[in-house]
């Protein structure tokens, strides 16, 4: 993490944040002795094994940032954790990307089995509407925004259709304009709709929330820039040479398209701009130390 020229109150408060997400998630991942017990562990294996809660973080860090309540922010940030942890299960899957490891842990499919990690996935997306639709502190107009929202940001047009042109994509290489909308689809949106579930439990205008879509937009363009660059060098500092994974499996990523150097600069020149809505926000230090550290965590 840069924290080069930020107060510790930033990164404290990050930190405090953190503990916050994590008891929320806790609690909401307690289920009765069931008869279902295999899938609420394979759930409960998902969401607990070691993400860096960079979403829930993006949802409590917008709220801060406008001044609202961060306990009325909590359970929405962790249903967007559901909703990321879903994507990633199903992402694993032999039908998609067919991985054996993340975060160095067996996949869902791995530790347990194929259909009991396809239905945790669906669990997971299942829990993130009910927990929202029965969110306690929340008003109902609220509620009603929230899930209107995240349906759109993780659905057909959003999350889910980035999902598909990407795996559309693998076949043969795809220009600039086409690699960078799959990436704010199938990234974007979700860091989107993070940002902007701070907004709305914070009460944000229409102009305010349409100004944090647009910061939301460009981190997790940038992000994915970012992990595409990653992939690449960790894939250069374990075998002494650049090919990566997306390599392997043909695929168009920045990197491949614009070269090592100019896709680092690229997220730099987003991280830049989002810096600068950032610092127009009421209280914007912690949301900016998160954003730094998102894109900064190579450079
Ligand atoms: C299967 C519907 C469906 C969607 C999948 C998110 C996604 C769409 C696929 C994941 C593929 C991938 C690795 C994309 C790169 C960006 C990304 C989402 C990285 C993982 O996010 P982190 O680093 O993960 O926040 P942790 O492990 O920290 O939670």
């Amino acid at each position: 993490m840069n924290l080069q020229g930020f107060s510790m109150g930033a990164e404290e408060l990050l930190k405090n944040h953190l503990l916050k997400i994590e008891t929320r998630l806790n609690e909401l991942m307690t289920f009765p002795q069931a008869a279902e017990e295999k899938l609420f562990s394979a759930a409960r294996y998902a969401v607990f094994s070691k993400g860096k809660r960079l979403r829930p973080l993006l949802t409590l860090a917008t709220t801060a940032a406008l001044n609202g309540d961060i306990e009325n922010a909590l359970t929405p940030a962790c249903v967007i954790e559901f909703i990321h942890s879903y994507s990633l299960i199903h992402d694993d899957l032999p039908c998609m990307d067919d991985d054996d490891f993340r975060r160095g842990l067996l996949t869902v499919h791995k530790k347990f089995d194929e259909a009991t990690a396809l239905l945790a996935g669906d669990f997971l997306l299942t829990h993130a509407f009910q927990v929202l639709a029965d969110a306690p502190s929340l008003d109902e107009i609220t509620r009603i925004c929230l899930i209107r929202l995240v349906a759109r940001r993780a659905g057909g047009e959003g999350m889910i259709g980035g999902q598909i042109l990407d795996l559309e994509a693998t076949a043969s290489p795809i220009p600039m304009e086409r690699m960078e909308l799959i990436h704010r689809k199938k990234t974007a949106e979700l860091f989107t709709a993070a940002l902007e579930f701070g907004a709305i439990v914070s009460k944000a205008s229409p102009k305010s929330l349409s100004e944090i879509e647009k910061l939301g937009q460009d981190l997790g363009l940038a992000f994915q820039i970012v992990d595409d660059v990653i992939d690449v060098i960790a894939s250069q500092q374990k075998h002494g040479k650049a090919l990566s994974s997306d390599e392997i499996n043909g695929k168009t990523t920045y990197v491949s398209l614009l070269g090592l150097e100019k896709a680092q600069k690229a997220a730099e020149a987003l991280l830049k701009k989002a810096l600068l809505r950032i610092a127009t926000l009421p209280n914007p230090e912690p949301l900016a130390l998160l954003a730094n550290s998102l894109v900064k965590r190579l450079m």
